[in-house]
């Protein structure tokens, strides 16, 4: 999940997913981009979010880094907890994986609670099962209680021009 609220987010979305194919990841799908209201810290602008599915070469640590990295060349620095950002790359599941140490929870641990992500997913993979909650993502949409509806800002496949 690709979420950022500083600079030209949707530039830096492409970018990110550019540098994501450079380190041998193949994108599979992108969901639309969505405008989406800030969770946790309000006092900041809106926050774009798109969900990408990658097919990979890498294992879990690998991509991780991965994503690190890119996060860091996209300007990424020591922001606070849920405040603003240029470029915040989340994994929310790989594969099936469940999994818990001090670096990575995946899947991530809060993702079934905001709408942010939950709609980009459904717009991709209504069916897929959270491997922890043994749920499916359209049941978790519909239980889930965050009351912030995100809009279409970008709709999947529309070109946009980025330098
Ligand atoms: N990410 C955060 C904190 N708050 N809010 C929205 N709408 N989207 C995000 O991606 C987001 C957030 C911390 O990573
Ligand atoms: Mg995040
Ligand atoms: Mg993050």
């Amino acid at each position: 999940m690709l979420g950022g609220n500083v600079g030209d987010t949707v530039c830096v979305f492409e970018s990110a997913v550019r540098s994501l194919e450079l380190n041998e990841n193949q994108l599979v799908s992108a969901s639309s981009v969505y405008r989406t209201k800030p969770w946790g810290f309000f006092n900041q602008r809106d926050f774009l979010n798109q969900l990408l599915v990658f097919d990979t070469p890498l294992d879990l640590t690998e991509f991780h880094d991965c994503c690190l990295k890119i996060e860091l060349l996209h300007g990424k620095n020591k922001e606070f907890e849920n405040g603003p950002r240029s470029l915040d790359i989340d994994i929310l599941f790989f594969d099936t994986i469940v999994l818990q140490t001090p670096k990575l929870t995946i899947p991530h641990p809060r993702m079934h609670q905001r709408r942010f992500n939950l709609v980009p997913i459904c717009e991709l993979m209504p069916d897929f099962i959270h491997p922890a909650l043994n749920k499916k993502m359209s049941d978790l949409l519909s239980e889930c209680v965050d009351l912030d509806e995100p809009s279409i800002a970008v709709r999947q496949q529309s070109k946009t021009s980025c330098s």
